[in-house]
């Protein structure tokens, strides 16, 4: 027993000063947290229909910072990479994303068939792309093909289909905006996580990259992406609300 848990906390110790990948399990987890904290404040600063918007941001966040505790663990005990606890994660967490959307364009007319077809795309993304991580070899490629068209039809539905429409019909410069900032991080924030996946044995970049870079382009995307996304919903709710008040003050 004794020489298991000293052999342990070299490992740790080891981990911890020379292993990127734990660094950034750690950064991870604390941005989250402090992103969490920072939405759910401010819920108090912006107007009534845009509080449920920071709610989201803070719960997204939020859900992030409890997984990313729990992966960090697991990752500095095994060194490998947590995949389950990253898929409860996403199945959570990507799903709010979408109720981002259908909350952005609400005003305009989104009805809950749009936020469905969002919610029913992410979710063939992630099961698909969780069976790919865990079935081996062989598969990898194919299971990664089908999880991409998932992910195509949520970008199909941002750029061309119910969201882009919906969102057009707004006059507000600032919602404008806000939609072609999500834009980009739909196309180019999301495509780091196909890129990491591709890392895994049997895929297209595992000559290029160790296995374990798999989580350093999760962790990465991760944070970009959903600290971004809540920003860039922050902004907007800030000046809508601003707005809103300087309206109210000359009417
Ligand atoms: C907060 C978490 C987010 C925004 C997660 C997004 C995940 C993806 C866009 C994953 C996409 C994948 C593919 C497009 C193909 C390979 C398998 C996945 C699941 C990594």
């Amino acid at each position: 027993m004794k020489t298991l848990i000293a052999s342990e906390l070299v490992g740790l110790d080891l981990i911890v000063n020379s292993d990127p990948v734990a660094i950034t399990f750690f950064i991870g987890y604390m941005a989250m947290f402090a992103s969490a904290v920072f939405f759910f404040f401010e819920r108090s600063s912006v107007d009534g229909k845009w509080k449920t918007s920071l709610l989201v941001s803070g719960l997204i966040t939020g859900i992030a910072a409890v997984h990313y505790y729990y992966m960090r663990d697991f990752y500095m005990i095994t060194g490998t990479s947590p995949t389950a606890f990253r898929y409860v994660d996403w199945t959570l967490t990507v799903p709010l994303m979408c109720v981002e959307f259908y909350l952005l364009t609400k005003p305009f007319g989104a009805k809950t068939p749009t936020l469905f077809k969002l919610i029913l795309a992410s979710l063939v993304m992630l099961i698909t792309g969780y069976i790919g991580e865990t079935s081996g070899i062989d598969n990898n490629i194919f299971w990664g093909v089908l999880s991409t068209l998932g992910y195509l039809y949520i970008v199909y539905e941002v750029f061309a289909g119910d969201v882009a429409k919906l969102s057009k019909a707004s006059k507000s410069p600032e919602l404008l905006r806000a939609m072609f900032l999500l834009k980009i991080f739909i196309t180019l924030g999301w495509a780091i996580y196909p890129i990491g996946y591709m890392v895994l044995p049997g895929n297209l970049l595992s000559s290029v990259f160790d296995v374990k870079s798999i989580d350093l382009f999760y962790n990465l995307a991760d944070a970009v992406n959903k600290i971004g996304f809540g920003l860039v919903i922050y902004s907007v709710a800030v000046a809508e609300t601003k707005k809103n008040r300087n309206a109210n003050i000359t009417a």
